[in-house]
């Protein structure tokens, strides 16, 4: 089963910014994520089995990057 998750993320400001979280969320067990450089947001499909969105947020904070959760 998969859930679909929007996050704001804050702080890049080239592609390779946006490519090295999407590699790194996409390693992640049950996480196939796409980050947009230019709307300056993730979108993350994950197993709720696998990983939560909490996991995932600590995952791109690490690399130095902000965090915006919608609702
Ligand atoms: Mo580009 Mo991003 O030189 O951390 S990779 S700014």
């Amino acid at each position: 089963d998969s859930e679909n998750k929007t996050l704001g993320v804050t702080g890049m400001t080239c592609a390779a910014c946006s490519n090295r979280i999407e590699k790194v969320l996409n390693k992640m067990d049950g996480v196939d994520a796409k980050v947009n450089l230019t709307t300056e947001k993730a979108s993350v499909a994950y197993d709720p089995s696998d990983v939560s969105v909490d996991d995932i947020t600590a995952k791109i904070e690490k690399l130095g990057y902000g965090v915006q959760t919608e609702k």
